[in-house]
């Protein structure tokens, strides 16, 4: 450019208008000319894409200034790297915190269009199994909220988890395909696209003189492209980004063995390459442990990385600053792969020191625990691992070698010690312990709840906890309030506001101003009919999806989360069996009507939690079309949960059940979605229910069952399951009920192996817990006959859970793990 020429000033946009008018013209125009379709013959989608496609015009703007406003300050910026982002539907999250929804409602209806209807066409984009993947979407949400220069990385799973149908009862696994009509929200940014190697040879160049450099030749190559989706934080404040990595051949086509007529072999790069990102490992808390598996991890990780590096020498010379100016939270050990690939990228790429990029790897790195189970903690072959990562296997010995000499020259560590904190399990098959690399490369390690994280540091991570004794710390999980009151409950936020006004909008935990209303008649009236009108929205589901009528009257006693032996579906349906037999043995009692409400996905290769889906279903046929129960009691699984069932579900619960054997669930979030939906929970002291408790009070929480220490001393001192059934009457009969086949009459053994494991070892103290589980259900009972109890607890329950917001979490790890 010739240097008389003045720069050219090129202006931004206007921000683009919210009148419901200009917005339905501007809807009107993405049909026609984005979509192709006019106004007469377009279909529902058509309308939900040119709607999404209007709503996302209104985000660019400030979603830019994000960025700049990041680069201009030189802030610190925070990477949530996560294989698992279980977000569920955007446009009601993006269109309320741009505090849009009535303008977006008139200006549909305006052109006869409902927005509930085309909203409900929204795939979920459900890219995780459970409580971590929404945890991370909950994240994703408050950190733009709080304002934190924040990205997520991960993987744009071509199919996210399953959707879940039943056949004959039993669960049937289909491939979930959020992607069929394309995906407004997305962004694809083929510019950032980088190489992922696997495999191959690590070379050593340089000779004796010089410091030898390690070149990691891999053998197979595939790119990484970057899909990006805004994420609005409430009020439309900041706006960060997803970014969602997708594999891409290098040769999309062999041109050489097409043209020799092998097809098929033409494509097997391209095939390859993409079998890397198409499909979410359907396990939760429970690791795959295939090779795919490992390589979903080391591409994401990797990719991130080198992503991460690239934006930092875009405004510094180098990365001696790299730890002031990045914060890089793992979740859970699946991104952990990323310490040594960092190391890598740092001493091979970049020239740097081993000792000095290890202090600052360190430094940038922190790891977030989300389970204790032993089944679940992240190992890998060595062989597999130095295979398929040569480099990073060799990293891993050197990271190894430096903490096991200073646990043994420094701390003086026993053998036993040294073994245990070893990056390699030398016990049987070698393993690297993935949960022990991320510990030792991270200046933080987190549990996610109080007790969860004590309990790590006396379980798993004890000898490290010994070692480096200030690194572990505590962040309780959240939910974000938005989605989980405001958008699923607007309902009870307008009855809210009404009340105390406005503040807890912006601050949920001034919903406490709730407090005084708790024995309030008239407010209590009011809660209740918001209550009731979610029941019946609730019924109408049940009813046109299941065919199951539902008395909006009855208790609605609801348990929906993944289907686990810890969290004790199993207890639960006992319970309804033993009911079940109470109320038609005692027809002259006052039973409460009781619904009882289970939903929840089984991991296709857990058999037993396949199984307690079945007996759910065969207990509900039998007991729905007993006429001798005269409607007391009514049992539905409801098929394929999602994040979206569970927004219509929660508002509607009178109990939420949180009843996991002590001392295995680490938090748990579904707890605080129903109590802060003005449920009352019945749980045990386990997971988050413990600090649950602490806030809304003992008397409005219903509380059972062995503690987590009291579940360690029974299993150490030697469970007897048998003399306790012998001892529970009412036990003895469910079980007996179920194990000779009374629910099952087509197949009378069919659950006797399930009911075996509960006589023989009863792993999950379903029966050590029965009686005081069926003892505190009677304590509900009695509560639920006083509604002037009830609702002064429930209402207390909602008043009291601000403090479970994830806005307070996220605000806790920005000032105490990431300095941001
Ligand atoms: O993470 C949630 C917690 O609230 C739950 O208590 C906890 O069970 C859950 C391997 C996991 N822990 N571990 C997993 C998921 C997928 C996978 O492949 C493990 N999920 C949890 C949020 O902290």
């Amino acid at each position: 450019m010739n240097n008389t020429t003045p720069p050219v000033e090129i202006p931004y946009p206007a921000p683009r208008s919210s009148r419901p008018e200009i917005m339905a013209e501007e809807i009107i125009e993405r049909l026609t000319y984005r979509i192709g379709k006019d106004a007469q013959v377009a279909k529902p989608h058509d309308w939900l894409t040119a709607t999404i496609l209007v709503v996302r015009d209104r985000i660019i703007d400030r979603w830019m200034e994000s960025t700049r406003q990041a680069y201009r300050t030189g802030q610190k910026r925070v990477y949530y790297l996560s294989l698992e982002f279980l977000i569920g539907r955007l446009m009601r999250d993006a269109v309320s915190n741009l505090g849009l929804m009535q303008e977006i409602r008139d200006a549909l209806s305006s052109l006869g269009v409902d927005v509930s209807v085309i909203a409900g066409l929204e795939p979920d984009a459900a890219l995780g199994n459970g409580g971590l993947g929404r945890l991370a979407a909950c994240f994703m949400e408050s950190m733009a909220t709080v304002d934190i220069p924040a990205y997520g990385y991960g993987i744009r799973y071509i199919h996210g988890l399953f959707r879940q149908q039943m056949a004959d009862g039993w669960q049937v696994e289909l491939p979930e395909t959020w992607l069929a009509h394309g995906n407004p929200w997305e962004f694809e940014r083929r510019e950032s696209s980088y190489e992922i190697g696997f495999g191959g040879s690590v070379e050593t160049v340089g000779g004796y003189e010089d410091l030898p450099r390690y070149v990691w030749k891999p053998a197979e190559r595939v790119i990484a492209m970057a899909y990006d989706t805004p994420i609005v934080g409430w009020r439309g404040k900041r706006v960060n980004t997803l970014r969602l990595w997708s594999a891409q051949p290098i040769d999309p086509i062999l041109l050489d063995a097409f043209n020799a007529g092998d097809h098929i072999g033409a494509l097997r790069e391209s095939n390859k390459a993409e079998s890397l990102t198409r499909v979410l490992y359907p396990a939760d808390a429970n690791p795959a442990g295939q090779e795919l598996r490992l390589r979903q991890e080391f591409f994401f990780s990797s990719a991130s990385l080198q992503d991460i590096l690239r934006r930092h020498l875009q405004q510094y010379p180098d990365f001696t600053n790299l730890h002031e100016k990045v914060s890089i939270q793992l979740n859970d050990t699946h991104p952990a792969v990323s310490i040594g690939e960092l190391m890598r990228l740092l001493v091979d790429i970049h020239g740097m020191d081993f000792d000095v990029s290890w202090e600052i790897v360190r430094q940038t790195f922190s790891y977030t625990n989300h389970t204790l189970l032993p089944e679940a903690l992240e190992t890998w072959p060595v062989p597999l691992f130095e295979r398929l990562l040569p480099r990073h296997m060799q990293i891993v010995y050197a990271i190894n070698a430096k903490i096991l000499l200073e646990a043994r020259k420094e701390k003086k560590f026993s053998d036993t010690q040294v073994r245990a904190i070893s990056l390699i399990d030398e016990g049987g098959e070698r393993r690297v312990r993935m949960g022990n690399l991320a510990f030792v490369g991270s200046h933080s390690i987190n549990g996610v709840s109080a007790l969860h994280t004590d309990l790590m540091k006396v379980t798993v991570f004890a000898d490290l906890h010994t070692l480096y004794p200030t690194r572990i710390n505590n962040k309780t999980n959240g939910i974000t309030p938005r989605r989980w009151l405001m958008q699923c409950n607007p309902g009870l936020t307008s009855l809210i506001r009404d009340a105390i006004g406005d503040k807890f909008l912006d601050d949920t935990e001034a919903l406490v101003e709730l407090d005084k209303f708790a024995d309030d008649a008239s407010f209590q009236e009011k809660f209740a009919a918001v209550k009731r009108a979610n029941k019946a929205t609730l019924t109408n589901l049940v009813g046109s999806r299941m065919g199951i009528r539902l008395d909006p009257s009855a208790l609605f006693d609801i348990q929906i989360k993944r289907i686990h032996e810890y969290k004790r579906q199993l207890l639960n349906i006992i319970e309804a069996v033993a009911l079940y037999d109470q109320i038609r043995s005692h027809p002259e009692l006052d039973w409460v009507p009781r619904v009882k409400l289970f939903a929840g996905k089984a991991a296709p290769s857990y058999h037993n939690a396949k199984l307690i889906i079945k007996l759910a279903n065969d207990v509900a046929r039998v007991i729905n079309n007993d006429p001798s129960v005269r409607g007391l009691l009514k049992v539905v699984f409801v098929p394929n949960y999602n994040v979206s069932l569970a927004e219509t579900i929660v508002p509607a619960a009178d109990l939420s059940e949180q009843i996991s054997t002590a001392g295995m669930e680490a938090s748990g979030t579904g707890n605080m979605k129903f109590a802060l939906n003005g449920a009352l929970t019945i749980g045990t002291l386990d997971g988050a229910n413990v600090e649950m408790r602490e806030h809304v009070g003992d008397d409005n929480i219903v509380i059972f069952g062995l503690t987590a220490d009291e579940v360690a001393k029974v299993r150490s001192d030697g469970h007897n399951p048998r003399a306790v059934i012998e001892q529970s009457p009412e036990l003895a009969q469910a079980l007996n009920a179920i194990a000779s086949g009374v629910f099952s009459p087509d197949d009378r053994s069919r659950f006797q192996e399930l009911i075996d494991g509960i006589y023989n070892h009863d792993w999950f103290m379903v029966a050590a817990d029965f009686d005081a589980y069926a003892a505190a259900q009677r304590t509900v009972d009695q509560i639920w006959s006083d509604p002037k109890s009830w609702y002064s607890k429930t209402i207390r329950n909602t008043a009291r859970m601000g403090w479970f917001s994830s806005d307070r979490t996220i605000r806790q790890y920005a000032s105490e793990i990431w300095r941001a």
